[in-house]
């Protein structure tokens, strides 16, 4: 760079002084130059915020969702935006992935966007999960748990983070971790399977746990779950829901992403000897029966992804949507038509999953060019529901504005 500006100097001043210039002409052209290097560097810094919130605004403009919603983009300023959770106070926490962040998101003055972003870590392996419980936040890394005490009157200067929990297999394959409080107070967490399909001698892998928030009584309540990115547990049951990305290399159909239900401890849900409801694996479901497994409770299209998945019990949204499942899909990477890139609703009657209608697309253009990737949902106070997009790294608040609510 001042090689190229001792140059172009020079030049100029060739054109300019023909005759040689004194130092005054010199030290004037610097500073002209200088002036132009801070111009242009303004215009650019400009042009690239216009455009990054252009792009943020027109993708929420571009979800389609049914009428009397409205997508707005709650921030755009959360890189590689993964799993979210509620604090205190309407504090908003977010994991990350490869952005290896854990942010934390406001909205002071109630308008629906958050206005400021605090980094509460930086540099963590794979932070995919957060949690809010008793005045703390939990964040899930591939090894270990670890906790921010007391963490709502210190986002501008976050403490040191506490370990809870620094056992669990550093594999980084599914090695990204769901985090969540159940209504028992424990923390749920998966251990998802260390490739596209094995089987693992140590039981650990392709497992849900359940830890208690002081690190304590560690123990598996559900086996045979590849890759579980989101759960929920449902609000008149009780009972928890999760969501089980099947395996690829099997075509473009098989096997179907998988809802799953956990009617009681330590079930089986058949990875990797059955995928789906009956399909036998090729390597490892030989002479083996699906029969032996529980089966999914619903089944979404193979490789839509779903993720982040939760149940409506705000007011805010028609009551039909009350105690129905948000399921976020995030979309094909192994599949020649992509498929996903979407929010389906999966509607329950007498606490079982009856249908799935789509609920809020967009992210994959008509061309199927891919805009964005939903990862997590969350309901705020107010009813309002959050998407996480982490290839935007964006969250958008849908919301049902009350001209609405008289219908
Ligand atoms: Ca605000
Ligand atoms: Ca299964």
């Amino acid at each position: 760079m001042q090689g190229q500006k001792t140059l172009i100097l020079s030049s100029l001043s060739e054109i300019l002084c023909p005759n040689g210039c004194v130092n005054k002409n010199w030290i004037e052209l610097m500073d002209y130059w200088a002036k132009f290097e801070f111009v242009i560097l303004r215009l650019w810094v400009l042009i690239a915020v216009v455009s990054v919130e252009a792009t943020h605004a027109d993708m929420a403009e571009k979800i389609q969702v049914p009428e009397g919603f409205e997508v707005k983009v709650f921030s755009d300023k959360v890189p590689n935006a993964r799993s979210m959770a509620l604090g205190d106070g309407g504090i908003v926490y977010v994991g990350s992935r490869t952005e290896g962040k854990v942010y934390a998101l406001k909205d002071s003055n109630n308008d629906g966007m958050a206005d400021q972003v605090y980094i509460i870590a930086s540099d963590l392996t794979l932070p995919n999960g957060v949690a809010y419980l008793d005045g703390s936040l939990y964040v899930a890394e591939v090894p270990r748990l670890i906790r921010f005490n007391g963490i709502t009157s210190k986002l501008n200067k976050p403490p040191p983070f506490e370990i809870v929990y620094d056992w669990f297999p550093t594999k980084l394959h599914h090695g990204w971790k769901y985090l969540r409080v159940g209504p028992d107070g424990m923390l749920y967490l998966p251990i998802g399977a260390p490739c596209n399909v094995c089987r693992e001698k140590k039981e650990i892998f392709a497992t849900i746990m359940r830890i208690s928030p002081e690190g304590d009584d560690l123990e598996i309540v559900a086996r045979g779950v590849r890759n579980s990115v989101g759960f929920d547990w449902h609000p008149q049951s009780g009972a928890m829901f999760f969501s089980d990305n099947g395996r690829d290399w099997m075509g473009d159909d098989l096997p179907p992403d998988e809802l799953n239900h956990l009617s009681s401890d330590d079930l089986h849900f058949g990875f990797p000897f059955c995928h789906g409801d009956r399909y036998l694996d090729t390597e490892f479901g030989i002479d083996d029966s699906c029969t032996n497994y529980t089966p999914p409770a619903w089944l979404f299209p193979a490789h839509s992804a779903p993720l982040g998945i939760r149940f409506y019990t705000g007011d805010q949204f028609p009551k039909e949507y009350k105690n129905q499942l948000f399921v976020a899909q995030h979309g094909s990477w192994n599949r020649s038509e992509p498929v996903g890139y979407r929010i389906v609703l999966v509607k329950f009657k007498n606490a079982k999953p009856v249908a799935s209608k789509i609920f809020a697309k967009g992210w994959l253009d008509a061309s199927n060019v891919v805009r964005g990737r939903p990862v997590d949902l969350l309901q705020l106070p107010d009813g309002s529901l959050l998407v996480s997009d982490d290839k935007n790294g964006a969250i958008y608040r849908i919301s049902y504005p009350s001209n609405h609510n008289s219908r």
